[in-house]
């Protein structure tokens, strides 16, 4: 992966849209019931980029959330336009005019400036990044619910072609549901994920629930808790090593600089990488060299994306390091609505984008019409810090239409 080069923004608009879900999506972090999401367009001097910042509509799973990043992305636009910005340096770059982002945020600049490259360059992101692989094994997330409604659902998924399930659980809501899905799904790829929602008491409960056939535990214990995880992990360190069952870190990691941290206090023996969560490609690219190099098994963690999302992540998942199966299911397992085309599942495999950049750009009447609000930036850009701390959308024109 050769760093993309630096582009000049002209102008940059700054979307909120409240995209409807199927169904809500309840984790141990928080229940989502409608996909607020914030996305941006950067006009360049190579072409339109687009962005998709991953927060949630709340901050339940990391800190930020997707209007505090609407706001974020609105201040630091006018310190990004008119001079010439490597895509993923694009939020540091603000940061140090003053405008601070969660990597969210940066990812999202980053995404934009990189989907302008290599548009213009007729690259896609997959090859840039250097996927091995065409096509990548389909997995999906199942949100907490009843056992019974949990099974039917896996049952469902199954038969639909997913090789891989994962399933959300919290305390009180784990052994029992595992068992149940096991008995129906003897063979299915099983990975359970917590959100951090059990503690240092409960390391034998969890060994129990990896025992009822569970090949990937992931984020079982709070971020605070990386005794227990090593703890966990020690419990699992039996047979050879390439048959342990790893204990993935997910919200543990929120940048390269955790990595080593976790890795050497042997809290963590598998990743997810959620480009959004870590900072960006950039950042996800050099979390998997690593997990590589340390054999350190990693997946493509999803975040409910839009297909635009959704297109990177596949991309993303087509390099070497990805050998558990990862959040892959295309964006309409979630959403009811979607600006962006979507990706297709054939056989229990996604294809790997091809296309030119990141995705196909959105429809933008159908953008439109779930724009809450919006801002457009644009050079001669006034810089005036003095709007700091005002609401954000009170002077707000909406979306074009
Ligand atoms: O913990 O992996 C998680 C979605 C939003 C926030 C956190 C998580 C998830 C998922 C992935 O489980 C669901 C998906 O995008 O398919
Ligand atoms: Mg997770």
């Amino acid at each position: 992966m050769d760093p993309a080069p630096a582009v000049t923004v002209s102008s940059l608009e700054v979307f909120l849209a409240d995209l409807p879900l199927r169904e809500s999506f309840a984790a141990g972090h928080g229940t989502t019931s409608v996909r607020t999401v914030t996305v941006v367009l950067a006009e360049t001097d190579v072409g339109p980029g687009w962005g998709e910042c991953s927060a949630l509509p709340e901050p339940t799973y990391t800190a930020e959330w997707a209007a505090g990043a609407f706001q974020a992305l609105t201040e630091a636009g006018p310190f990004l336009l008119g001079r010439p910005l490597r895509p993923a340096e694009a939020g540091a770059a603000a940061g140090k005019a003053g405008v601070q982002m969660g990597p969210m945020a940066r990812a999202c600049l980053e995404m934009a400036l990189l989907d302008a490259h290599l548009t213009a360059a007729d690259r896609s992101l997959g090859d840039w990044l250097g996927a091995t692989t065409d096509s990548v094994p389909a997995g999906v997330s199942i949100g907490l619910d009843s056992i019974e409604a949990t099974v039917d659902r896996a049952v469902q998924l199954a038969e639909d072609g997913y090789r891989r399930l994962k399933v959300k659980i919290q305390p009180g809501h784990d052994l029992d549901l595992v068992r149940a899905i096991r008995s129906r799904l003897p063979e299915v790829e099983l990975q359970v994920d917590a959100n951090g929602t059990y503690g240092s008491d409960d390391v034998d409960h969890l060994q129990r629930i990896v025992e009822a056939g569970v090949d990937a535990v992931e984020q079982p214990f709070a971020i605070d808790c990386p005794s227990a995880a090593r703890e966990l992990i020690e419990r699992l360190a039996v047979g050879d090593r390439e048959s342990r069952v790893p204990v993935v870190a997910d919200e543990a990691v929120q940048s390269p600089a955790d990595y080593e941290p976790l890795r050497l206090a042997g809290a963590m023996t598998g990743l997810s990488i959620k480009p959004p969560r870590v900072g960006g490609f950039a950042a996800a690219a050099e979390l998997h060299d690593r997990c590589l190099a340390d054999r350190l098994p990693a997946t493509a963690g999803g975040m409910l994306e839009t297909g635009l999302g959704r297109h990177a992540l596949a991309a993303v998942a087509a390099l070497p390091g990805f050998t558990l199966t990862g959040d892959l299911s295309p964006a309409g397992r979630w959403l009811a609505a979607d600006p962006w085309p979507d990706l297709s599942m054939t056989d229990g495999r996604l294809s790997v984008p091809s296309g030119p950049g990141v995705a196909p750009p959105p429809d933008r009447e159908l953008l439109d019409r779930f724009v809450r609000t919006g801002q457009r930036l644009q050079e001669p850009a006034t810089v005036d810090r003095s709007r700091q701390g005002q609401d954000p959308f009170g002077s707000n024109p909406g979306p074009s239409s």
